[in-house]
């Protein structure tokens, strides 16, 4: 289906009318009044969560160009080429320029105005609600908002409209580093700095392709002046397992074994820091039983790795004076991703490898604001790392707002998975995607295509008219992106950092806040919303709630504040803006968020991959980033002239050269990969980047998702798209 092409209309309604004049919300507005139109000013980049500074410079008020920052003790003075090409995405021909509507699916979509959109959004959803109950509309938001725009969305949907279930696409990224730190810390509190890049002997990075998906982390690695060794756990020889001092290609899945087998070993070797454990832990010694029968032996067989290199690395982690973990999406995205995670806390508590310089269980997040999501989205936790099920929290956070506490559900929010297979059963009817483009990136597309077609009502609000969602909604709403808003990121290491808006936003795109805000006047939540008059008023509501939790930040300031400091990372509490050290780690003190303060050892038996390769679908398909200059979808890289020449433009499955010649298999053939759920024919790469019985495919195409199935970690809920049986042939 193609969409129409918006015609200009005027503004109408005295709500869109008093949008209109509020600095920073309206694309057509001015840019903000606090900016010299030539000046320079500083913004952290809207990619990944390793949240770069970015110099915009601007010409008569709007960004002309840009360059990285030397001062921020983020990137010091360095950016990936996403960053350098930010601005490009935004002005795209397939921006949406206004909203749009389809009255029913066959029709095409057509432009109506902001009040006529915010009307039918109102009328549908309450009919929703209303004839199906609280549970019938959901939403599906992000971690590529900004935070106050997380806040606001979470507040009115669940506050205000009365929906009980909303989620994000950090259920597809983080949600296991989010339990597994809740049940082994008290609090999902990823404790590092990225100093303890530069700070570490030993760097263990798991499941984790930091040239690629974290290049300014890998430079920070790079940076590290005390010979470190550099091991990585990576089924593929990455282009970080190509740089490291050692490279432990793993059977996919079998980090858990693994883990377990390091446990052994250290334990066996004598190599336990056991004043840490008795200080500062509970649960060491059922632990310890646990791995007794995780023996070199039967860890070799599991795993393909050698007795000696698993030996060797046991020895490493148990001798080192400052040892580092890092994982990312190869240990998340897993069937048993949470108690993978946890065994690597384990082996950080045992070792005593926590709240020292260089060392920690760090967890590297994905997106700009993952973090944020993480904290204020109100899905899993409310609002501030609260908990739904608390009274007190629940008073707390009422009180805080000027709600009602009876407006807050006692509970958290179905996850993505239960959203979506709710629409299978009746349950979802409605859903309200923001700045996700769920149709590619969750899991078994067709499904996905078919759910969304079932629905009553899909509202898609998102920057481009041309995404996989978009093209399948009944009401787009056009939103600004990076760049065109202004509010707070948290990166990977907690730093909150400011993003400013430096470019008028196209036709009558909105900034996501403003569309929010404009929804719940429309809507008619109460005065409360009121309070919710712009980003950094939004920002006092948002330090206001993370009072006296472990994320406290009622000392960080203003926006100006911020910058002023280059960022400051979670807590910060009042007088510590000025502290003279850039940065800080957590449990320095060995004081964790349990109730008794002590960390705990949390395991379980190692399970079965659901998805297992069987006779019909004998090779196990890897899927994950495939070059820097690509992010996710593609709706916003794929803009840039310069970042398209960095990166293949069509599908494509890599394939190890010996198993390509079993197959008969030539480079650059057109090949038909199949799995359980789908089929797609895409080019073929050889390359012994893969292992043997292998195949991996970037998630950036359309394609990838086709093939896998959203099996989920049974505590996260979080998707297993790592590893996937299936079938090759031309
Ligand atoms: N250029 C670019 N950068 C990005 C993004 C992007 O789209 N493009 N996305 C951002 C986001 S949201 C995220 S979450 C991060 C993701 O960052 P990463 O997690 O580093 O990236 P992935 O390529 O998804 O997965 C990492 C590695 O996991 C490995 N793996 C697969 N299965 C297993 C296994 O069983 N065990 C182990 N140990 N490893 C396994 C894969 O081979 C892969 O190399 O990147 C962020 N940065
Ligand atoms: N097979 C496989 N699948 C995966 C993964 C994998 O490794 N393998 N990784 C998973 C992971 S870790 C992640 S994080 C997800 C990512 O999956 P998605 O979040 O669905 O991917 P994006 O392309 O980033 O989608 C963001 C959408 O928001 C729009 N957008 C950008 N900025 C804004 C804004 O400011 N406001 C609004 N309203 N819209 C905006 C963009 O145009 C785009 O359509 O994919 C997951 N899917
Ligand atoms: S590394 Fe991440 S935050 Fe830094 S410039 Fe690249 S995409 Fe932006
Ligand atoms: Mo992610």
């Amino acid at each position: 289906m193609t969409v129409k092409l918006p015609k200009w209309r005027a503004f109408d309604g005295p709500l869109t009318e008093q949008l209109l004049r509020e600095p920073g919300s309206f694309g057509l507005g001015q840019v903000p009044v606090h900016m010299k139109p030539d000046a320079t000013t500083t913004s952290v980049c809207g990619y990944c969560s390793t949240g770069c500074a970015l110099n915009i410079h601007l010409k008569e008020g709007e960004a002309v160009n840009l360059t990285p920052e030397a001062a921020y003790p983020v990137n010091l003075g360095m950016a990936c080429p996403k960053g350098w090409e930010a601005l490009e995405p935004l002005g795209a021909s397939d921006r949406a320029m206004t909203p749009m509507y389809r009255a029913s699916r066959e029709a095409p979509l057509e432009p109506i105005s902001w009040s006529e959109a915010a009307r039918i959004f109102c009328d549908r959803m309450r009919e929703t609600l209303g004839n199906h109950g609280e549970e019938s509309a959901a939403f599906l938001s992000t971690g590529q908002i900004c935070t106050e725009e997380m806040a606001l969305l979470g507040s009115f949907a669940k506050f205000g409209m009365g929906v009980r279930h909303g989620d994000g696409n950090t259920r597809q990224c983080m949600a296991t580093s989010v339990v597994a730190y809740k049940q082994a810390f008290g609090f999902d509190a990823p404790p590092y700095t990225y100093a303890d890049f530069e700070e570490s002997d030993v760097i263990v990075l798991i499941g984790s392709n930091l040239c690629i998906a974290h290049p300014i982390m890998w430079q920070r690695v790079l940076q590290n002046k005390r010979s470190p060794e550099i091991i990585v756990i990576d089924p593929r020889t990455t282009e970080t397992a190509a740089q490291a001092t050692s490279h432990l290609p793993l059977r996919p899945k079998s980090d858990l074994t693994l883990f377990y087998g390091l446990a052994h070993l250290i334990i066996r070797e004598g190599w336990v820091d056991q004043a840490y454990v008795d200080a500062h832990t509970t649960g060491f010694e059922s632990f310890a039983t646990h791995v007794k029968p995780f023996d070199p032996e039967t860890v070799a067989v599991v795993s393909g790795l050698s007795e000696e290199v698993i030996f060797q690395l046991a020895k490493s982690i148990g001798t080192k004076e400052r040892v580092s973990f890092w994982w990312t999406m190869g240990v998340n995205q897993s069937y048993e991703a949470t108690r993978t995670a946890q065994a690597i806390i384990n082996l950080a508590l045992m070792t005593g490898n926590v709240g020292r310089p260089g060392t920690g269980a760090n967890s590297i997040t994905g997106q700009c604001n993952a973090m944020g999501s993480r904290l204020f989205s109100n899905t899993t936790n409310l609002l501030g790392g609260h908990d739904f099920a608390n009274p007190e929290h629940r008073e707390k956070v009422a009180r805080t707002l000027g709600i009602d506490p009876a407006r807050i559900p006692d509970g958290p929010s179905k996850a993505y998975d239960q959203i979506i297979d709710g629409i299978e059963t009746g349950d979802t009817r409605a859903l309200w995607m923001i700045a996700t483009n769920g149709v590619h990136s969750w899991g078994n597309r067709e499904r996905m295509r078919t759910l969304m077609a079932k629905l009553d009502f899909l509202v898609v609000q998102d920057m481009y008219t041309s995404t996989d969602s978009a093209q399948m909604a009944d009401l787009l709403l056009p939103a600004a992106g990076w760049g065109e808003k202004e509010g707070t990121f948290i990166n990977s290491e907690r730093r909150v950092g400011v993003t400013k808006k430096v470019k008028r936003a196209p036709g009558q795109a909105l900034a996501d806040f403003h569309i929010f805000r404009y929804l719940a006047k429309t809507w008619g939540c109460g005065d409360w919303i009121d309070h919710w008059e712009s980003p950094e008023a939004a920002f006092t509501i948002l330090k206001e709630l993370s009072r006296e939790q472990p994320c406290d930040i009622t000392g960080i300031g203003s926006y100006h504040d911020i910058d002023d400091a280059g960022g400051r990372q979670w807590p910060c509490l009042k007088g510590e803006l000025d502290f003279e050290q850039p940065e800080r780690r957590l449990f320095a003190d060995g004081q964790f968020y349990t109730e008794d303060k002590r960390a705990k050892f949390l395991f379980d038996e190692v399970q079965a991959n659901p998805e297992s390769t069987s006779e019909s679908f004998p090779l196990t398909l890897l899927t994950g980033r495939g070059t820097s200059a690509q992010w996710h979808t593609q709706t916003r890289t794929e803009k840039s002239g310069v970042l398209c020449r960095l990166y293949p433009e069509d599908a494509y499955v890599e394939m190890h050269p010996s198993d390509a010649e079993v197959y008969g298999l030539k480079v650059n053939a057109s090949v038909r990969v199949r799995s359980r759920h789908g089929e797609v024919a895409v080019r073929l790469v050889v390359t012994p980047t893969v292992g043997r019985g292998q195949l991996f495919m970037p998630m950036h195409y359309v394609e990838t998702n086709r093939l896998t199935n959203p099996t989920v970690d049974p505590h996260s809920r979080q998707p297993s798209y790592k590893a996937c049986a299936v079938a090759i042939a031309t």
